[in-house]
């Protein structure tokens, strides 16, 4: 079906603002609110934050919020469900995609959730209908006036496939550098010296595959990250205080990854990260999910980076500054952070991590290459 039909029936219920952290399931209806002008959409870095703006709205406004987020972000809401709508009696409509739905296929990252998403909702007291093409006006109608009768939240699921396709959007950007240029200039600079976590979606996917054209990946093993966005720095920083030796450990984060638990950057420099080279491929989106805009462009990750207590950090656009820069920084003292601006064309043909490795195989992997050199 296509989004517009459930953008009208928000519209017609007084729905607002909507506030969203994309999913490609999302990707149409996400593009549709954008592309409307009477819609107020509004980006925050994760999905406890668009909680949080939620209820403020809400209180300002008297009118019904919709938080647009994957079930795998719907767990970053529970703190603020629990201990604050759900105390306050303050209401919002969750719109959850349903990654890893039973009986559909499906990436690994998704199979937990996927499978317990709905005894979660119940064990959590959020009333939840699925939407259907052929029942979605009385499923948008019945969670909408729960939500609003108990003041609380109340969810819709959106399954896999129900949504016709979006749009695709526009790869403009001023910058040269893709993400493969980038992905091949720090592969080569890092050879063996350094051992490798990257972010998920398409940048992990990038790493293995560039690695693998060059028959590098069993020699490199990263730790590809698929899931737990945001996390790949504080992964990183474990690595790199159990070390014994003096690899460094290099992080390829995202934009949209890094922006989303952004306090992590304290926490590495707090912590006295000094293995740490911490990259931010820059593409001003979520090009994972179909390209939807982060909040980057306002973000100057350099002098966050600096304020956190990082040692170092620098900005780059282009591919011979990245060549000459990434050996010198590969020998600073860390944590240093490399912020790579890069334009938003994607491989083609990319395959999928999973279709080779098992998760616990890319640990395993992973973990051999450390071995004999840690102790926490
Ligand atoms: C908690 C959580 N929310 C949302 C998603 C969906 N998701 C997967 S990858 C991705 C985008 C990552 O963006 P960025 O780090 O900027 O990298 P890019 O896709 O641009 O390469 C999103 C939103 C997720 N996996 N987990």
């Amino acid at each position: 079906m296509e989004a517009e039909l459930l953008i009208q029936e928000f519209k017609r219920h007084g729905i607002g603002p909507y506030i969203e952290v994309p999913c490609s399931l999302l990707a149409p209806l996400i593009s549709g609110l954008l592309n409307d002008p009477s819609c107020e959409v509004v980006n925050p870095v994760n999905e406890a934050v668009a909680m949080g703006i939620a209820a403020g709205a809400y209180m300002a406004t008297r009118r019904i919020p919709m938080v647009l987020v994957q079930n795998s972000g719907f767990c970053n809401t529970l703190n603020c469900l629990t201990s604050l709508n759900q105390i306050y009696h303050i209401p919002a409509v969750y719109l959850i995609s349903w990654r890893g739905e039973p009986g559909t296929k499906d990436a690994p990252e998704h199979e937990v959730m996927g499978s317990r998403l709905e005894r979660i909702l119940e064990v959590f007291d959020v009333y939840y209908r699925i939407l259907t093409e052929s029942g979605y006006k009385d499923e948008i109608a019945a969670v909408i006036n729960l939500a609003k009768d108990r003041r609380s939240p109340a969810a819709l699921l959106l399954p896999k496939g129900l949504l016709s396709s979006a749009p695709a959007v526009s790869p403009d950007s001023p910058f040269a550098l893709t993400k493969g240029m980038a992905v091949d200039i720090i592969l080569n600079a890092c050879g063996r010296k350094a051992c490798l976590v990257t972010t998920n979606g398409l940048i992990s996917r990038e790493v293995f595959n560039r690695l693998s054209e060059k028959h590098l990946e069993e020699e490199h093993a990263p730790f590809y990250m698929l899931g737990s966005m945001g996390h790949a720095l504080s992964v990183a920083l474990g690595i790199g205080k159990g070390l014994e030796d003096n690899r460094r450990v290099v992080v390829i984060d995202g934009d949209g990854g890094c922006l989303m638990h952004l306090g992590s950057m304290a926490s590495a420099a707090g912590a006295g990260g000094s293995k740490l080279i911490h990259v931010v491929l820059d593409n001003g989106c979520y090009a994972s999910t179909g390209g939807q805009p982060t909040v980057s462009c306002g973000v100057d990750f350099c002098k966050v980076a600096l304020g956190c207590g990082y040692k170092s950090s620098q900005r780059i656009d282009s591919a011979n500054a990245l060549r000459e820069a990434f050996p010198v920084v590969l020998k600073q003292p860390g944590p240093v952070l490399v912020h790579v601006l890069i334009n938003r064309v994607e491989g083609k043909g990319r395959c999928r991590i999973s279709d080779q490795y098992s998760c616990s195989q890319i640990r395993d992997r992973f973990m051999k290459q450390l071995q004999n050199h840690s102790g926490w």
